[in-house]
């Protein structure tokens, strides 16, 4: 059986990342596809040129071809602009949409049958436009951020604990922005709720408030420490295991903004919910239940989507 075929749209800082790390897990042949040129191509052979020391069986390709993404499996698409200190990601909003016009069309021609995950900010909106233009089924269409928020957010939790990382359960819903929802309340250690860890003087309500705090602005923390770009070694490795997830349809149950119609009372729309990945790509949409306080803040959260997407409908009017 031929190896699977993943196309990365973007060779950045992530885009680079996505390439070393499916190689070094052997999901599949790489291609790396980018308007830059000669970026996508010293990528892919610098990677490849890592294989006989790493000893991985994969093929990579640097592109400027959308020919050359023909019948991929799975597409990461993280073309556009990153962020720089003092810019939110909304503020990407005009120039990223173009580029989600670009890939969409891309994709519709040459990889009609991939599952799509998308990284570009912001997200939610984003990923809508990208799916808009593609054309592609709403399940087979999803962006990456749950997965990111969450690690960092159990990253933190595990600091808080002293306790391994791998025992930490924690998931975020909502848009990928400042109004994301940390869930306390479904978040554990080893299956122990965070609010009895509370009970048991492990922790106490401020310091999980300044913990949920600092997940939101996890992505701002790293721009102001980088200074010239945003995250890419976390996101790389979130989105991959969303990658993972589908070619081995393992149906792994994670955050990530999915296709929402009739899924937590919304109406056609992307934000980040829990979902279970598999084969089918998006396979469910895990509706679980909010109490009051939490359904105030995914509703803000929700409000703050759709006001990007209102703003991407005014950009492009074919979106409308
Ligand atoms: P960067 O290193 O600048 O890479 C972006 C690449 O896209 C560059 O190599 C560009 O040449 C390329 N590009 C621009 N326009 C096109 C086009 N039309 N077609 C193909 N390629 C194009 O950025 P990065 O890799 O650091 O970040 C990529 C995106 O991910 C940005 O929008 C970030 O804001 C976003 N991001 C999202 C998260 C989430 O959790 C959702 C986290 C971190 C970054």
């Amino acid at each position: 059986m031929a190896r699977p075929k993943i196309a990365l749209i973007g060779a950045g800082q992530i885009g680079g990342t996505l390439a070393h790390l499916a190689a070094m897990k052997e999901l599949g042949d790489v291609v790396l596809f980018d308007i830059a040129e000669g970026t996508p191509e010293g990528k892919a052979l610098d990677i490849a040129e890592s294989g006989p020391s790493e000893g991985f069986d994969a093929a990579l390709k640097g592109t400027q071809d959308y020919a050359d993404i023909a019948g991929a499996d799975v597409c990461i698409v993280t073309a556009g602009v990153p962020r720089k200190p003092g810019m939110s990601r909304d503020d990407l909003l005009g120039i990223n949409l173009k580029v989600m016009k670009s890939v969409g069309e891309g994709i519709a021609e040459h990889a009609p049958n991939a599952f799509v995950i998308c990284i570009t900010n912001p997200l939610d909106a984003m990923v809508w436009a990208l799916q808009q233009f593609s054309g592609l089924p709403a399940n087979k269409v999803c962006g990456m951020a749950g997965v990111l928020d969450s690690a960092r957010f159990r990253h933190f939790l595990s600091l808080e604990f002293g306790v391994s990382m791998k025992d930490v359960t924690a998931f975020v819903l909502g848009g990928h922005g400042d109004t994301m929802v940390p869930s306390v309340r479904y978040s554990t250690v080893a299956g122990i709720p965070l609010p009895d860890l509370i009970d048991m003087g492990w922790t106490t309500k401020d310091k999980l408030d300044a913990i949920v705090q600092r997940t939101r602005d996890g992505g701002a923390e790293i721009v102001g420490l980088l200074k010239t770009g945003s995250a890419f070694y976390a996101p790389a490795t979130s989105a991959i295991e969303m990658a993972e997830a589908y070619l081995k349809d393992q149906k792994r149950v994670l955050p990530c903004a999915a296709y929402c119609d009739g899924d937590f009372g919304l109406n056609g729309m992307y934000v980040g919910v829990p979902t279970v990945i598999g084969a089918g790509g998006i396979e469910k949409i895990v509706n679980i239940k909010l109490t009051k306080e939490e359904q105030e803040m995914f509703d803000t959260s929700v409000k703050a989507v759709q006001g990007l997407v209102e703003a991407c409908k005014g950009i492009d009017s074919s979106l409308a």
